[in-house]
């Protein structure tokens, strides 16, 4: 009988990126997935990425190929969406932000923010108008819930609906909105009299304007805009009916922060694998850099932040797709591994020397990305609180 030690011996190591086959954890379905979308995204988005950063353009072809993929809204049931598991979605979100994380950005803000609350809080006529539209991404949505004054703190919003008629009348500015001038449908959350409302204003609407933000040097491949509403009104079948107060907002935030615990992992895994390929081929001191032991101590430390991080991912999909999953779960994955893929990201580009700066390699893309993923979504600190909150039982925001 073969030792317990001579087996492991035969045992291959596996890819550097995946040492503890993490990738063994998924099914068929979702192994399908993953190796469609990552397809897509050597072929479609690697090659015009950088061109687009450098550019401050979201590469708008790229609607219809995730529409055709059938990302747009995937993990929703019914109305024209996939109804895949949460890994499923997570795989696809991983393998979109390996591509670049305004793209993982475009395809979270139109699924998990714009119509996850229709799906969830919106009527028979709002689900059957919007949501076939969207999945098919001949409709784009955004969500305005940040404002100039109010990001941490969205309680705090100043945008108000006010009962006008036999509708409402809405005023108030929303900043930092991805994919703001490029929506044909805004979910907008304002206060009303009787607590937070979300309204669904379409473009055109008179009164209702956007403008974008510009000089970004973080997801500069993706739309961010402010909304504006001067005296906009709007009919009662414009309020999504299912839901009041601020945990209306912040439940679609729970869907959007889940595909960033996965996503944060392919920004990281692209950043690696760039480190790995470019310590074997850049030689220094007559070697390359690859046998330094420095240089092997940060591609270790990148190795094991991949792993757990995609652990981490992995698990707190099972917990999703069982039912299972609480919302302080989703602020830890988010909060450390967007932490981690920005290291990852920031050790990766040492390693690329003077190269690891410009937009030949895709590091530098990726790691000035993270640093909005880092603050979006409820910022690092943010997320802390929450996690001390259930921890101690003390309120830090209160
Ligand atoms: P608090 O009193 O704790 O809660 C108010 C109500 O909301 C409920 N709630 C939640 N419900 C579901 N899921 C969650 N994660 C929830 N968190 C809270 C809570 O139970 C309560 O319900 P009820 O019925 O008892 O009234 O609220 P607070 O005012 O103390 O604030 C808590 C805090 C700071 C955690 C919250 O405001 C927060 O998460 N702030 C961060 C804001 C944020 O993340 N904004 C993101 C904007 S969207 C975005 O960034 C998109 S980026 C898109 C991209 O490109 O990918
Ligand atoms: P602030 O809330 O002003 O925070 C500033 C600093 O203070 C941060 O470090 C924060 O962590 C810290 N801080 C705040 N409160 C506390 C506290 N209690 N304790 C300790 N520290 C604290 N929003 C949307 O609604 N929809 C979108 O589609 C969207 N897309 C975005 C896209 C991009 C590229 C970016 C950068 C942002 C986007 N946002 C969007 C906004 C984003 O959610 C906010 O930027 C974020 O919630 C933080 O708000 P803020 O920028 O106003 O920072």
């Amino acid at each position: 009988m073969t030792t317990t030690h001579a087996r492991q011996s035969e045992v291959s190591l596996p890819t550097a990126c995946d040492l503890f086959r993490v990738d063994d954890l998924l099914n068929d379905d979702e192994r399908l997935i993953r190796d469609t979308v990552r397809s897509m995204v050597r072929e479609r988005v690697l090659p015009v990425i950088g061109d687009h950063f450098e550019a401050g353009t979201f590469p708008r072809e790229l609607v219809a190929e995730v529409a055709k993929l059938g990302l747009l809204g995937m993990h929703l049931v019914g109305y024209g969406c996939a109804g895949a598991t949460a890994i499923a979605y997570g795989v696809a979100c991983e393998e979109l932000e390996a591509g670049d994380s305004g793209l993982r950005s475009f395809v979270s803000v139109q699924g998990s923010l714009a119509m996850f609350p229709i799906l969830a809080y919106g009527s028979e006529e709002q689900k059957q108008r919007f949501l076939p539209e969207m999945a098919a991404g001949s409709m784009i949505g955004c969500f305005g819930l940040t404002e100039p004054d109010a990001g941490s703190d969205p309680g705090s919003m100043t945008t108000v609906a006010k009962r006008h008629g036999d509708g409402w009348m809405l005023n108030g500015n929303k900043m930092w909105i991805t994919n703001g001038s490029l929506a044909d449908v805004a979910v907008v959350w304002a206060a009303t009299d009787e607590g937070v409302r979300g309204f669904l204003v379409e473009r055109g609407t008179p009164g209702f304007t956007t403008t974008d933000v510009h000089r970004k040097l973080s997801l500069r491949a993706s739309v961010t805009s402010g909304l504006h509403f001067d005296s906009v009104v709007l009919p009662e079948a414009a309020l999504l009916p299912g839901v009041t107060g601020l945990r209306g907002p912040l439940s679609c935030l729970n869907e959007a922060r889940y595909g960033i615990a996965w996503g944060a992992m392919g920004a990281a895994r692209a950043c690696f694998e760039a480190a790995v390929e470019y310590s074997k081929t850049r030689r220094v001191f007559d070697g390359p850099i690859a046998r330094f032991q420095l240089t092997q101590a940060k591609l270790a430390s990148m190795a094991t932040s991949l792993v757990q991080g995609r652990l981490v991912a992995h698990r707190l999909g099972t917990l999703k797709d069982a039912g299972q999953l609480h919302p302080v779960q989703v602020s830890l994955a988010k909060r450390a591994n967007v932490r981690a893929a920005i290291e990852v990201a920031r050790e990766a580009r040492t390693i690329l020397g003077a190269n690891g700066i410009t937009l030949e390699y895709p590091v530098i893309r990726h790691m000035n990305n993270l640093e909005s993923v880092l603050t979006y979504e409820g910022t690092e600190e943010v997320h802390t609180l929450i996690l001390g909150k259930a921890i101690t039982g003390e309120d830090a925001f209160s």
